[in-house]
């Protein structure tokens, strides 16, 4: 009998059953998009590791074609671990991907299209040199994986990191080749960083400090800063900085776990993620594995486990300071049935219900303006974690200057609803935006994860308007605050709110009142997302 399945999504990229973890070698080829991601062909938990594969014209619809990579030489049987794409001066692409071999020790294995003038890429081989790369000494065998895209540089050989840890110290281990199969470590590494665990899934990639293009992964020219992005302890975190072609050194502006603060692609769920350069967009596109939140008997139950995130446009802001996401713009596609209000009073204590639209399945986009700024609460330090702020003071804490947000997936009578919501403090002669997102009444479920998420927007609400995207699709809630300054993604299963039982609203729980300058809200088509090849029994 079919279960019931409330928590599918209807537009992010999902199997249509099993096991699905990280994104890997995202790329854009001969007018397809590619991604492959983790997977597991006999079950809604993590094994038998394998590379799922999908196709796409337009990073929405996704046809899902056989699976690319398969556990089956000694070099990858016990799972084909995480990797990346790279494409070749000549247009040919490569992938580079960790392999468990029969030790369970990690190594790095590569593959070739069997065909190349197939855009879409259906076959795989791999390398009869592999594994290529094997752990170098001192270098713990089971953490040792997941190569980045490779760049070149300015002696025209190729360079790739690899995460890894050196006295349970995260560390990105750089190797140069001139032949893409030959690798040599360099005497030093990218970066390592002594306040860090383990570094796992590292991305390494120029932006320009002008503007909002994109730029290919082996760009080197003026105007430009690197990221560095590595997954630990649950998260995403990326630092900038300036790198050198010719030395490979990186001098980063602020390091990881800085007292200043860290930099996190998302506060909230969003993990080992990759992006990729899409030469047809020049831009550069974000994708990541959004885990679930209930339990692996849930998981059985229903019979899959795990999202990627809508494909994120990503560029540095314009201070340099940080970089700024938003969902791709074919994400508009969806869009349907609109309903729309403009320069609309919110009152202190109010609420205000968004009919009309399917509120289970939409986008929302609004943009807030504050006055009687003075009356913001008082932040006393400044060194406080946003997380902890938001769950301190969460959506039902009433303060002055807010909270006010949205109330996404929240039941008739309210008892279950997830906020998404703002709270404006004053701190010496400066204004502190924080941005959360609030679960905790998010099901009346008991065992599933309610975890409240923070982060502060940089901005200056005397001078900018607050503003609000949110993309709701079933259970997951995909925020972006500041018009990308600050992303929060969460999980939720309620279980009244689902499908036409879903409500949307505006609420202010603040004393005072404020304008809705813009308030758009759409409900969302489903995207298409279907299965061919031979092997789709597993897909
Ligand atoms: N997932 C992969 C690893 C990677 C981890 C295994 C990150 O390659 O380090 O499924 O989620």
């Amino acid at each position: 009998s079919e279960v019931s399945q409330p928590y599918r999504t209807a537009f992010h990229f999902q199997p249509s059953k099993n096991w699905m973890n990280d994104p890997n070698g995202p790329m854009y080829y001969k007018g397809v998009y590619h991604i492959f991601y983790q997977y597991n062909p006999y079950g809604a938990l993590w094994g038998n590791i394998s590379w799922g594969h999908a196709i796409s014209y337009d990073l929405i619809n996704w046809v899902n074609l056989d699976i690319a990579l398969i556990p089956n030489e000694p070099y990858d049987i016990n799972g084909c671990f995480s990797g990346s794409a790279t494409i070749f001066p000549n247009g040919e692409p490569a992938i580079l991907y960790t392999g468990a071999d029969t030790n369970k020790h990690q190594v790095q294995n590569l593959a070739f299209p069997k065909n190349v003038s197939d855009p879409l890429l259906t076959e795989w081989v791999k390398s009869s040199l592999n594994p290529i790369l094997s752990p170098p000494e001192g270098i713990d065998a089971m953490s040792y994986r997941d190569p980045s895209t490779a760049w070149m540089g300015q002696d025209g050989q190729w360079r790739v990191v690899i995460g890894s840890e050196l006295d349970h110290h995260g560390l990105a281990i750089l190797y140069k080749s001139k032949d893409f199969r030959h690798w040599i470590r360099t005497s030093s590494p990218l970066h390592s960083s002594n306040k860090t665990i383990m570094w796992e899934c590292p991305d390494f990639y120029p932006v320009s400090t002008n503007g909002k293009n994109g730029l290919d992964t082996s760009a080197i020219q003026k105007n430009i800063k690197h990221v560095l992005k590595v997954s630990f302890k649950t998260h995403d975190y990326y630092i900038l900085g300036k790198y050198d072609p010719k030395s490979d050194k990186y001098d980063v502006d602020i390091d990881f776990m800085d007292s200043r603060g860290s930099l996190q692609y998302d506060y909230g769920r969003f993990y080992a993620s990759k992006s990729f350069y899409d030469g047809h967009k020049k831009r550069r596109v974000l994708w990541s594995w959004i885990n679930e939140g209930d339990s692996e008997s849930d998981d059985n139950k229903k019979g899959w486990s795990g999202l990627q995130s809508i494909p994120r446009s990503i560029w540095l802001s314009e201070n340099g300071d940080q970089l700024v996401q938003w969902p791709v713009k074919e994400l508009k596609k969806l869009r349907k049935r609109k309903v729309h209000y403009k320069n609309k009073e919110l009152k202190g204590g109010s609420l205000f219900q968004i009919s009309g639209i399917t509120a289970s399945q939409a986008d929302v986009e609004i943009t807030f303006s504050l006055s009687n700024l003075n009356e913001a609460e008082v932040l006393t330090s400044d060194v406080i974690d946003p997380q902890i702020l938001c769950t301190q003071k969460n959506a039902s804490v009433s303060g002055s200057q807010g909270p006010f947000g949205l109330l996404v997936l929240a039941s008739k009578d309210l008892t279950e609803h997830t906020a998404v919501f703002f709270r404006v403090f004053r701190s010496a002669n400066s204004f502190r935006v924080l941005m959360c997102s609030d679960q905790k009444r998010s099901s009346l479920r008991q065992e599933v994860n309610k975890t409240i998420y923070g982060a502060f927007l940089v901005l200056d609400p005397r001078h900018e308007k607050i503003s609000l995207r949110t993309l709701i699709d079933h259970s997951i809630v995909e925020s972006f605050g500041g018009d990308g300054l600050a992303c929060i993604t969460a999980r939720v299963y309620p279980k009244l709110a689902i499908e036409e039982q879903a409500q949307l609203y505006v609420f202010n729980n603040g004393s005072q009142s404020l304008i809705i300058s813009s308030l758009s809200a759409w409900s969302m088509k489903k995207a298409q997302i279907v299965s061919i090849g031979k092997r789709r029994k597993h897909i």
